[in-house]
């Protein structure tokens, strides 16, 4: 009995002398998996390998995040993504709102048309109050919101004519994502719209299965050389599509206080460079994304606020239809942020 409790003593002192790290440590996966949409070499998915690097950094390898890349973990179908992470079959995510807003109506604020007219406005939602509710939300939905990224301003290029006005649009065929606003939104503008998951979507560009697309041009346009299946790029900035760089709630409580400190630092960290990435070469005087686009052949317009407000003349429906849907507190938040940042 003596023997017993001497032993009991002396293994909960050896325990009790063990730094919490180490304890942690000991309850740690080998591998925590990350799930990217697109492709490694995009600036997306070398945002996802930077946060991961800096955490293994970091934690001295305590951490080891793996990036599944082009929708790997959930079989391409990328509006699954906020459901496998729900699941833990992710555990970190770098996503895009537009894959999650499927599943998480109030989301597709950010797929409203023309509502957004610049960074600053959109800075203004998603660092402001609106950003908080939105992390609230999600945390209530089992992930934690570490960072915001971005994939950028959603541009529309096609293989037939120029888009210049809106009846340019009519009746061409459009791929979109799997998200029912988009394809409101496709068709109040007078476009054909097809939805695809981006893998299969990369193969009708090349094979002409549709005349147009729409993606930010230096986070996707550019890496993916668009100028190969279309000649005509309409810079009208009607959706903005920010990432979020996201853990499940239970894998974040399973680190320990001061991993979970690395972790988000890491995060902001990573999304702000990947951030400043996709917004390079795109406000004036510094267009030269833009120019990579016209030095591989293609024509591109960049519409006035004047036809832009014609564009979104024609979507009044689908603010009428969504705002319900996504929240009337919400957007009015959001207008008003948007205003208050002019
Ligand atoms: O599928 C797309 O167009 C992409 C890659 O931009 C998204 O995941 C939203």
């Amino acid at each position: 009995m003596i023997k017993r409790s001497l032993l009991f003593t002396f293994l909960s002192l050896l325990l009790l002398s063990l730094p919490f790290s180490a304890l942690a440590e000991t309850t740690y996966k080998k591998e925590y998996k990350m799930s990217v949409v697109v492709g490694p070499k995009l600036p997306w998915g070398a945002g996802a390998t930077k946060f991961t690097d800096l955490v293994r950094e970091r934690t001295e390898g305590r951490i080891n995040i793996k990036v599944y890349t082009s929708s790997s973990l959930m079989a391409g179908k990328q509006t699954n993504e906020f459901l496998i992470h729900r699941q833990g079959v992710a555990d970190f995510c770098f996503a895009s709102t537009i894959n999650w807003s499927t599943t998480i109506k109030p989301l597709n604020l950010f797929n409203l048309p023309f509502f957004f007219p610049d960074y600053k406005a959109l800075d203004a939602v998603t660092q402001g109050e609106v950003g908080k509710e939105i992390a609230t939300m999600l945390e209530n939905k089992g992930v934690t919101l570490l960072a915001w990224g971005e994939n950028g301003f959603r541009e529309i290029t096609n293989s037939k004519h120029a888009i210049t006005k809106p009846e340019d649009l009519v009746g061409l065929k459009i791929r979109v994502v799997g998200t029912p606003l988009f394809i409101d939104t496709m068709k109040a503008l007078g476009g054909n719209p097809v939805n695809m998951n981006w893998g299969d979507a990369q193969v009708a560009f090349q094979q002409g299965v549709v005349d147009g697309q729409e993606n930010p041009v230096v986070a996707i346009e550019i890496p993916v050389k668009i100028w190969q299946f279309h000649k005509y790029a309409t810079i009208w900035r009607y959706v903005i599509d920010p990432l979020m760089l996201t853990v499940n709630n239970k894998v974040m409580a399973s680190f320990s206080p001061e991993d979970r400190e690395i972790i988000k630092k890491a995060a902001v960290e990573a999304a702000a460079e990947q951030l400043a990435v996709v917004r390079k070469g795109l406000i004036a005087p510094d267009l030269s994304a833009l120019k990579i686009l016209e030095e591989n052949g293609m024509e591109v317009t960049v519409l006035d606020e004047k036809t832009r407000a014609q564009f979104k003349a024609k979507t009044t429906g689908v603010y009428e239809k969504w705002v319900p849907q996504i929240g009337e507190t919400l957007v009015k938040n959001a207008e008003a942020a948007v205003a208050a940042s002019r």
